[in-house]
């Protein structure tokens, strides 16, 4: 797939928030740094995705009085996990990981920046239906398959990489670029749910 001008590779969420020392650390979650460095140079389209919320966001349990992180609530949207404070919008949790190459990425995309709504997928808001443009920039750039990495495996890479499937990308997850939150057996659905929609798991 080097160099190939209709292939983008698509790095989400790789910010301070979700590595080690972060709000919401995805273990080993710096590990994939060096490799998603080391990809970049093959892929013509480079595309970032930023978690990017505000203090009031709804996904936070802070925002739920007596609610717990990890716990489970129901929004107007389905049921979503409500989280430890991260990716506030200009925190340094929010910052991409340093060591992470971002000069040569050719579109940031943030996600997650409406207070009553979260969204884990790149390409649709948590209500399934609210675009966040990326599709879009692809198309126009005359993409037609995906390299996805980056965090969380179970969370924004799977719902995103799903996503793109379903509008008919060609998606590939090299998991060796990819690390998990693995709450309560997420990652094992989360796998079998992209395998089931086509995803190839490099
Ligand atoms: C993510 C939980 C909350 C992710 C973002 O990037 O996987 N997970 N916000
Ligand atoms: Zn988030």
């Amino acid at each position: 797939m080097a160099n190939r001008s209709d292939t983008a590779l698509i790095m989400i969420d790789i910010q301070n928030d979700f590595c080690p020392g972060g709000a919401l650390a995805v273990p080993g979650g710096d590990e994939i740094v060096a490799h998603v460095n080391a990809m970049q140079g093959n892929f013509a389209v480079k595309v970032l995705t930023q978690d990017w919320h505000p203090a009031d966001h709804a996904s936070f349990a802070a925002n739920h009085a007596g609610a717990e992180p990890f716990s489970l609530t129901e929004m107007p949207y389905g049921p979503q996990v409500l989280w430890p404070v991260h990716c506030v919008q200009g925190s340094d949790g929010a910052a991409f990981r340093s060591d992470l190459e971002t000069d040569s990425a050719d579109l940031v995309i943030r996600k997650g920046f409406r207070s009553a709504i979260d969204s884990y997928s790149a390409f649709f808001e948590n209500d399934h239906t609210t675009p966040t443009g990326l599709e879009g920039y692809l198309r126009s750039r005359g993409v037609q398959d995906l390299v996805m990495v980056g965090l969380a495996t179970d969370f924004c890479v799977r719902f995103s990489a799903v996503d793109a499937a379903k509008l008919g990308f060609g998606v590939t997850v090299p998991q060796n670029a990819c690390r998990a939150i693995d709450m309560d057996g997420s990652l094992a659905v989360a796998l079998a749910e992209m395998e089931e929609h086509g995803v190839v798991l490099a």
